[in-house]
């Protein structure tokens, strides 16, 4: 039986070896959110960052740059970090070069990967069968918080270690803790992450509306994969 095995933090990074795995980038609230978002609304390609200068070089190579540090648009970048800035035909047909404060540092600490492909709950169902049909092991990599555990990419590994139970087999604890704390929250998960720590400080920001939309359940049928550097449908 392949096994799925779940990276609370990035911070941990070093006790997985990814060479042999497709590894699962997950942070839902919001950089993968956004980019499955994007992806669904015909974006051509995404090319994530961990460095917010070399992003913004890319706008020189027509680029369209986007992303976020501590939740606030960087002056200077086209487009910020919700997922309804990236609906409908505002995307269509670009290449967006993107950086944000945990989500991309999660891709970049990923390099090495057998495969890297994206996750969140809007696309929950084509990870999995993605999965499913892979010949590789699975870790999933939760963003967090600069380096600490969040609630909500904990959930989404859950909810996938959960769907997946009959056909891969959890690699440590990790997995398993994270599959009980979805099933504790999933029937109502909106109301499970009101008091946790980013959905507070997205209120801060008067950000509301992001995190129902983040937690919408296979809303597209989208896979990004990491090939060459850049993000593209697979
Ligand atoms: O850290 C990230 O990658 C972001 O998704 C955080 S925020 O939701 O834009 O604040």
């Amino acid at each position: 039986m392949k096994t799925i095995d779940v990276c609370l933090s990035p911070e941990l990074m070093h006790l997985y070896p990814v060479y042999d795995k497709t590894v699962v980038v997950v942070d839902i609230l919001r950089a993968t959110s956004c980019m499955v978002t994007a992806f669904a609304n015909g974006v051509e390609s995404i090319t994530p960052f961990a460095n917010l200068e070399e992003c913004l070089k890319m706008k020189l190579k027509g680029y369209v740059t986007a992303g976020e540090r501590d939740g606030k648009k960087v002056d200077g970048f086209d487009k910020g970090n919700s997922p309804f800035e990236y609906t409908d035909d505002q995307v269509r047909g670009l290449k967006v070069a993107f950086t944000t404060t945990n989500g991309t540092q999660a891709i970049e600490k990923s390099r090495g990967a057998k495969e890297i492909i994206i996750g969140s709950f809007l696309n929950l169902n084509s990870v999995a069968k993605y999965l499913l049909l892979s010949d590789h092991n699975v870790l999933v990599v939760c963003a967090g918080w600069k380096g600490k555990v969040n609630l909500e990419d904990t959930l989404f590994a859950g909810a996938l270690v959960d769907k997946l139970k009959d056909y891969l087999g959890p690699d440590c604890d990790a997995p398993l803790a994270a599959q009980h704390l979805y099933n504790i929250a999933r029937h109502d998960m909106v109301g499970f992450l009101s008091a946790s720590s980013h959905v507070k400080r997205l209120n801060k920001l008067n950000i509301h509306d992001d995190m129902k939309f983040c937690l919408t359940i296979d809303q597209f049928n989208v896979l990004p994969r990491l090939k060459n550097g850049e993000l593209r449908l697979r």
